[in-house]
């Protein structure tokens, strides 16, 4: 743990205006939005009652939750959550708004990447830009995040640097970045392992005594598997000081959340004994109150918090998928109606901050961004030597990997060979 390193100055490329909005713990409310965190799950189990059929509640639904911005555009007022997001400006929801804009634009030039050949895959954001820049921006640059694959908003408000963030995608490295120096782990694809890591990374910070959290990154899908239980119950045993951040996008590739998940995902981790709250993941402001709560309850020794941010993926699993398969008609027009972008567009319009010099302003600056990443993609190396895929596993020689290193140069010398 006494490699880590905060990360200043930083977010030359991937800053938005407003930066970092870092929790700024309300004075007077402390006590009522810790209770608050557990009122939202009361809500949650008042309207799911045991022993209630699946068809009472689909995991999807809207219900319950906490949002401060309504699709239509209108600031809803919430007590428990309002006090935490007092000091955010219209210029910081302008950043806000620029930071998603940006990162959605990323996300189509890297499809577009992925169409023409540049890269090899592409996990696509779209529709999950409220939930990731939200979080992410609620973070200190000390803090570390410990993400899966679609994560690149995320990314984005840690600093990535354009060419790190796509050489995963174009098989060009066995990583991506340097994760001290952004704070922030290289994608994993190993479906919830992640939360075991950033679980011993806070247990890491607790032991060094610092106030940095772990956040972990993880989808629906993810909160079946052994590893996100297993990391739950001793982030609790161990009051670890880290976020389980779920992004509930509806899916997990074909599957739809409601087949694994027969009553909210927030309700599972009370029963962890972490405390949970359910948001609109579609609501940047609720996002960013939500987190900046469960960041203020780890660095002051509350141990871990679960947020189920309810969102959507409007895209494909992957650039290899064709959701027309298996997405019931009419649902991406549902959730369309409550796209991230236009509501917190609508909110900034209605108070004259988002005119169009201003709209104008950010779309050249996410096309800027396109363009800088898109020079930064086709300036990779494209076909690296596979055996540079053993030099990184472990930091000193090592016998048994010698060994399947030569194993597989004869391998690769053999289909040379096949081929004259
Ligand atoms: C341990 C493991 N099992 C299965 C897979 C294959 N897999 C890749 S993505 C995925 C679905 C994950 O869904 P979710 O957690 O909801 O995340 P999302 O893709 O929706 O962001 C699966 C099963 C994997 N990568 N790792
Ligand atoms: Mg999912």
């Amino acid at each position: 743990m006494g490699n880590r390193r905060t990360v200043e100055g930083t977010f030359g490329n991937g800053a938005g205006c407003c930066g970092q909005l870092r929790s700024r713990r309300p004075q007077s409310t402390r006590e009522s939005c810790v209770s608050d965190v557990s009122t939202t799950h009361e809500h949650t189990r008042t309207s799911s009652p045991a022993g209630g059929s699946p068809e009472d509640l689909h995991p999807g639904q809207l219900e319950d939750i906490v949002q401060l911005i309504c699709p239509d555009g209108a600031r809803t007022a919430s007590p428990g959550f309002d006090p935490w997001v007092a000091d955010v400006t219209d210029e910081d929801l302008l950043g806000l708004y620029e930071d998603m804009i940006v990162v959605r634009r990323i996300d189509t030039e890297a499809t577009a990447l992925q169409r023409q050949g540049e890269l090899a895959l592409w996990a696509p954001l779209l529709g999950q830009e409220a939930a990731q820049i939200g979080s992410g921006r609620a973070l200190r640059s000390d803090d570390f995040v410990f993400s899966s694959y679609r994560e690149h908003g995320v990314a984005y408000t840690r600093g990535a640097r354009f060419g790190d963030l796509l050489s995963f995608w174009r098989g060009t490295t066995a990583s991506g970045w340097d994760p001290y120096s952004i704070g922030m782990a290289t994608p994993a694809v190993i479906i919830g392992a992640q939360t075991l890591h950033a679980t011993g990374y806070a247990l890491g910070c607790k032991h060094d005594g610092v106030d940095s959290v772990a956040v972990a990154y993880f989808g629906d899908g993810a909160t079946s598997q052994g590893d996100v239980n297993e990391a739950m119950v001793f982030a609790a045993s161990f009051q670890a000081p880290v976020i389980f951040f779920c992004q509930n996008n509806q899916w997990a590739i074909s599957e739809p959340v409601g087949l694994q998940a027969q009553r909210h995902i927030s309700d599972r981790a009370p029963g962890f004994g972490i405390p949970s709250m359910r948001v609109d993941g579609n609501d940047v402001l609720a996002v960013l109150a939500a987190t900046r709560i469960a960041l203020d309850r780890a660095r002051r020794g509350g141990g871990p918090t679960f947020i189920e941010a309810v969102t959507y993926r409007m895209g494909p699993h992957t650039t290899s998928d064709d959701p027309k398969r298996y997405r019931p008609t009419g649902e991406l027009d549902e959730w369309a109606a409550k796209d991230p972008i236009t509501r917190l567009g609508r909110l900034l319009e209605g108070r004259g901050v988002l005119t169009e010099d201003v709209a104008t302003r950010v779309q050249q600056k996410a096309d800027a961004v396109a363009y800088e990443m898109r020079a930064a993609c086709v300036a990779l190396e494209r076909h690296p030597d596979p055996l540079t895929v053993f030099d990184q596993v472990y930091s000193g020689p090592h016998s048994g990997l010698e060994r399947q290193k030569s194993q597989y140069a004869a391998y690769l010398a053999s289909l040379d060979g096949a081929q004259s």
